[in-house]
Parts: C-alpha cells; sequence; structure tokens
C-alpha cells in the first residue's frame, strides 16, 4: 500500500522540523556520553510481533462495536501486518492463534509473507475455548483436567500448533492456560499443577529441539477462585522442571495493580528464564489496552532491566521475544497497534539514555536522590526524534498515524473488504 516514493513524499514536508529537533537532541547532554546512531540503530533493530487476533475491534463481555474493514482471513491479517511494517518497519512479525488463524494454502502464505517482509514468529495454543465438534469440554480444565482423555486432547492440540507453526518457519510455541478453579474446594491444587507440569512436558518432547515453550501466567479470570499458573514463580518451576528451552511469558496486564513487574523482569533475566513479552496497557488488570497509554514511566522502568541486563556479563544471554497483546475496543486496530510500537520504542530509547556509570555510582554510594535523578533525566527526555529518526533510517514513515491517515487506510480496507467484515480474535 505504501511504496517507498509514497513514503519519500509523506515525509518530505516533515523533514526540515524533524532534522531541526533530531539534531537539537544529538547535542544535548543527554547523549553526551552516547553514539546517538548507535541508539538509533538499536531502535532499528528492535521488532514487535503483532497478534493475528488483535487486528479486529476487540470487544469485552457487553458487546462489540466494529470499525469496518477488518480481516477476514489469514491473508488479509498478513496485508494488514504489512501495512504497519511498511510505516515503522518494527512490526516484521506474526503471532498465530490456533484455531482461529489455521494456515491454509502453505506456499501461498510463505509467499504473501516474503512479499511482505514478514515472519510467523510464533504460534498460541488455545484451550480456553471449546470448539465445534470438539470431542472433550475445557469447561473444568485442559492441561490440568483431571480426566485423562481431555489432558489428552489439549497435548495434541499444542502439539497441533507445533506443526502448524514448522511449516510457516515459526520457532515458538506460547501456552497460555485458563485452568482453574472459581469456588474453594473445587479443584485440588497440587494435582492440578502436577497434571499441568506432565502435560507441559508431553508437548516440549514433541516439540523440535530448536524450538522455545512461552508459559504464560495469570492470576485471575477467566477463574476467580485459582489459577493453576497464577504467578511468574509457578511458570519458572514449571520451565525449570520442563527443559531449558522452556521459557516464561511476561504479559504485561497479567498481575495485580501495584506489582512491581520490572523487579520480576530483572528476576527472570537473571535466572536466564525470560523468554518473551506480551505488551499491553494496564489499569486495573488484563484490559489490555494500548501499550505505555496508562504507566509509561513503569514501561520506561521495565526496558531499563531488560537494558542492563543485556550489559550485564553475569546475566545469561537469551533472546527475548517481544509480542503484543491487546484489544481494542475504541480504536481503529491499526492505529492503536501504531502507537503502542512506538511507545515501545520510545520507553526503549528512553532506557537507553541512561547514563548507566552514574547510575551505578550513585546506586553504590546508596546516593538515594542521585540514582532516582539518572532515571528521571532519561524518562523525561523527549526521544521522539530518536524514533523518527529509526522509522526514517529503515524506510519508514517519519509519523506513520499522519501518513495512515493521509492515505486515507482505514477507508480503502472499507471499501475492499466491506462494513462488516469481521475478523476472529478477542
Ligand atoms: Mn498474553
Amino acid at each position: 500500500m505504501f511504496s517507498d516514493q509514497r513514503l519519500a513524499d509523506l515525509n518530505q514536508p516533515l523533514l526540515a522540523e524533524h532534522q531541526l529537533h533530531f539534531q537539537h537532541l544529538a547535542d544535548s547532554p543527554r547523549l553526551r556520553y552516547q553514539d546517538v546512531q548507535a541508539v538509533v540503530q538499536k531502535l532499528i533493530e528492535f521488532q514487535v510481533a503483532i497478534p493475528s487476533w488483535a487486528l479486529g475491534t476487540g470487544g469485552t463481555r457487553f458487546g462489540r462495536f466494529a470499525l469496518g474493514g477488518e480481516p477476514r482471513t489469514l491473508e488479509e491479517k498478513i496485508g494488514d501486518v504489512g501495512i504497519l511494517q511498511s510505516l515503522n518497519r518494527s512490526s516484521n512479525s506474526i503471532s498465530l492463534h490456533i484455531p482461529w488463524d489455521i494456515p491454509q494454502d502453505i506456499a501461498g502464505l510463505q509467499q504473501l509473507l516474503k512479499q511482505q517482509g514478514l515472519v510467523i514468529d510464533s504460534v498460541n495454543s488455545n484451550t480456553f475455548q471449546d470448539q465445534k465438534d470438539q470431542p472433550q469440554s475445557y469447561k473444568f480444565g485442559s492441561l490440568s483436567h483431571t480426566e485423562k482423555a481431555v489432558r489428552e486432547q489439549a497435548i495434541q492440540h499444542n502439539i497441533d500448533c507445533v506443526r502448524y507453526g514448522e511449516q510457516l518457519d515459526a520457532k515458538t510455541l506460547t501456552v497460555w492456560l485458563a485452568d482453574g478453579s472459581n469456588f474453594p474446594g473445587q479443584q485440588h491444587l497440587r494435582r492440578a499443577f502436577l497434571r499441568t507440569q506432565e502435560s507441559l512436558a508431553a508437548i516440549y518432547e514433541a516439540m523440535p529441539t530448536d524450538w522455545t515453550m512461552l508459559v504464560e501466567y495469570k492470576p485471575y479470570e477467566p477463574n476467580f477462585y485459582s489459577m493453576v499458573i497464577p504467578d511468574w514463580g509457578t511458570s519458572l518451576a514449571l520451565c525449570q522442571a520442563i527443559g531449558a528451552n522452556a521459557q516464561v511469558l511476561v504479559d504485561l496486564g497479567h498481575h495485580l495493580p501495584n506489582t512491581n513487574i520490572e523487579q520480576i523482569v530483572g528476576r527472570l533475566r537473571q535466572f536466564g528464564r525470560l523468554g518473551g513479552f506480551h505488551f499491553n496497557g494496564s489499569m486495573y488488570g488484563d484490559d489490555d489496552l494500548t501499550t505505555g497509554s496508562t504507566k509509561p514511566f513503569q514501561l520506561f522502568l521495565i526496558f531499563n532491566e531488560l537494558v542492563d541486563s543485556a550489559l550485564d556479563q553475569t546475566v545469561p544471554a537469551a533472546a527475548v521475544a517481544y509480542m503484543i497483546d491487546a484489544s481494542h475496543n475504541v480504536k481503529d486496530p491499526l492505529e492503536d497497534l501504531l502507537q503502542s510500537v512506538e511507545n515501545i520504542l520510545s520507553a526503549y530509547a528512553k532506557a537507553l539514555l541512561v547514563d548507566r556509570n552514574a547510575l551505578n555510582e550513585a546506586q553504590e554510594s546508596n546516593d538515594v536522590v542521585r540514582a532516582e535523578e539518572i532515571l528521571r533525566d532519561a524518562f523525561l527526555s523527549d526521544v521522539r526524534p530518536l524514533v523518527a529518526e529509526a522509522y526514517r533510517q529503515s524506510g519508514g514513515a517519519l509519523n506513520p498515524i499522519a501518513a495512515y491517515r493521509a492515505e486515507g487506510v482505514r477507508e480503502q480496507l472499507i471499501h475492499q473488504r466491506g462494513k462488516h467484515s469481521v475478523s476472529t480474535g478477542l
């Protein structure tokens, strides 16, 4: 949809002002210790996967207000992510949800992905709903279920996901379990855990050795008394029991209010078990808002842990898969995703600006105020010119949302797909 020439035309009127702001930041004391191009390069290299289930308008228990032009097929979803990628060059991969997006025409999909410069990074299993014609029900759990036949069906579904993923060169299986109980006494808590461990181990055994299993946790919902994997400690224990390629996935919305998520991130990095991220914004719980919309300082502190641990030789080097997991109830999903990626890149850029030597000195000498001021100094920097420069240098739009609107992308999608097209997903 956006040719290089079209992007250059859209960027042209913004260029002079951008260069002024960028130069001002590059010359500022904040970047005194840094090679500004090295920071831009890090931003260019940072990629966030887009979920196939979040390209339509999301709903709540109460209703759904569709926007129109939603992608109806996996091919159209790839098209939507291609639009994002052409604008920000930071969303080069897709997280696939099975069974909402079962790949059919593998050769055609591979060609389409190549054309759009995209890859499938992970497949996500779904044992939180009963599918039509499914022999066993997940009403009382899946991998933790008391009945072997239900567990076996859930194990097989996860293995099927891996097989679909292999056909499209994915390397990661993400498992989020809705298993748990709603009432005290309903479930034997330890036995449910052990059955889950056994089931995950069986899936792990069936995975190719170069695959990673990401184990997500969530404190409540859909079960309100207990979740089998409620917290990072449980995820970590499962991963340690299963194998080296089992890693914890941190979903920012899967914490109770006021949880110190940056500390969890630091711990998991230290133990070499942070495998992935689901980015979203959270006000009360798993409300799946735009990443960075409500707690930008927390997002910055999380990136501060990621940047700091990446520089620490004593921390095991590990690839972290970054993905968005959000819902868009009242926004155009594509605009929301552009905002999320921009907020993620901004938090990362700010974390890269932290004067680490000065911070270490302040921490070691217990200079509390100085340490906090160093973080505040980076957090309060306006890094938008750095992010825009990363977009520009990688061939994207200086202002992706403005370009999206100027081109009338949503109107075109509605024209192509209709006002009432509905996407599978949240
Ligand atoms: Mn998630």
